[in-house]
């Protein structure tokens, strides 16, 4: 019996029947993945127990020798990983790293453009209901209105309009690549900072399946835990000139002790990001979401910006006579993880909104190919014409448990 059993059975035995529920389903929530064994043995160690206030080398408390050399390996793996000239690996997450680039960059008051959440950005870029969207007036792009894809044209137009003191380049829910260069471009015309967030797809940026934003962004915001397949957790990437603003943001300005914990899982995650088996695995995530959209193009779904080149794939749920809530239910009772989705120009409220969302990090991580997507493809299919069967959606589930058993989830206990 393990000392968690012993001590906390109840809870125990939610966690092992969520590590069979992560074995036996397939997981195509973009953001989600399968961390090693590894990077949870580090995440779950005793520097949980430790308060380090500051940075390596000018702490608060005493009792860092082991902690700053740990910190230190996870921003220098961090910077050479990506080519940053400084990294700060203290965000507890996505959303307090965009915060932090934030209270980096400009005051409460400036303005900051970012792509409206409808359209596949994120709540952090200026949502209203986001601190973002009220403690910073907020202006939004959108995207082309028929082809569904960043307008590189409007973007500009708007941001010599509206002047943001910082631009947002990236998105949560945007299948094609995103032009960095460009945007760098458009940031410097209309005066403003340049902030990239690459939470979704740092791991292609990492395995050179995406142009990086590093060479022309101000500061880079990524979570840790997606497609860079980390533990969950935030880092930011940042010019030289911007070091010490972006250090000061996150602590003492947004945080106090940084999760250690968390730091030294990242650092591991950084280790095996910077392997050969990494960069075919971030490839293969790519090659993986073509082939999916293809058969899902095959199947008659109408896909946003009609396919991919990333990680994602957005579809239109009511091409095929349901919500976007009603297919991601039906495929989660399938076996098939899914999130329900704004599409561009949504007549669907947000709740339950016209698309679903999928993507092929986690399903890669286990080390399924294009045959398997094929497969993956043929099942959504199938469920979209039964998702009112429970017995059809039965047998697809009897089939996924089957391939599931053959590619098993990292990380997870058996
Ligand atoms: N929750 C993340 C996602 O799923 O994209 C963004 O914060």
């Amino acid at each position: 019996m393990s000392n968690l059993e012993h001590a906390d059975p109840e809870i125990a035995s939610l966690i092992a029947r969520e590590d069979h529920r992560q074995a036996r389903q397939i997981r195509l929530i973009p953001s989600e993945n399968y961390t090693s064994a590894a990077v949870m043995e580090a995440t779950g160690s005793s520097l949980t127990n430790k308060y380090s206030e500051g940075y390596p080398n000018k702490r608060y408390y005493e009792g860092q020798e082991f902690i700053d050399q740990i910190e230190l390996i996870a921003i220098g793996r961090a910077k050479s990983l990506f080519g940053a000239e400084h990294v700060n690996v203290q965000p507890y997450s996505g959303s307090p790293a965009n915060l932090a680039a934030f209270v980096a960059l400009c005051q409460p008051g400036d303005t900051i453009m970012g792509l409206s959440l409808p359209h596949g950005g994120h709540l952090t870029h200026g949502w209203s209901v986001s601190a973002t969207g009220q403690f910073y007036k907020s202006e939004r792009y959108e995207v082309h209105p028929e082809t569904h894809r960043l307008d590189y044209d409007a973007i500009r137009a708007k941001a010599l309009a509206v002047r943001p003191r910082v631009l947002i380049a990236g998105a949560t829910a945007y299948s094609r690549q995103i032009d960095f260069a460009i945007f760098a471009e458009i940031a410097k015309e209309c005066g403003a900072y340049l902030l990239c967030d690459i939470a979704h797809i740092s791991g292609l940026v990492a395995g050179g399946a995406h142009p990086s934003p590093i060479p022309h962004a101000d500061v880079v915001s990524t979570t840790t835990h997606k497609t860079l397949r980390g533990p969950r957790g935030g880092m930011l990437l940042c010019k030289e000139l911007h070091a010490k603003a972006v250090d000061r943001a996150v602590f003492p300005g947004l945080q106090g002790g940084p999760h250690e914990n968390v730091i030294a899982g990242l650092a591991v995650a950084l280790k095996e990001a910077a392997t050969p088996a990494f960069t075919a695995y971030a490839h293969a995530i790519v090659a993986n979401a073509k082939a999916l959209a293809e058969r899902l193009l095959e199947h008659g779904f109408s896909l946003v910006t009609g396919g991919t080149d990333n990680h994602l794939i957005l579809f239109d749920a009511t091409s095929k006579g349901a919500t976007g809530k009603e297919m991601a239910r039906a495929m989660a009772i399938a076996g098939l993880e899914a999130n329900a989705n704004t599409i561009p120009f949504d007549p669907r409220k947000p709740f339950d909104p016209s698309g679903v969302r999928i993507g092929t990090p986690a399903v890669t991580s286990r080390g399924m190919g294009p045959a398997e997507m094929i497969q993956i493809a043929d099942w959504i299919a199938r469920v979209s014409e039964a998702r009112q069967s429970p017995d059809s959606l039965a047998r697809i589930t009897t089939e996924i448990d089957t391939l599931c058993q053959q590619f098993p989830a990292p990380g997870i206990p058996v």
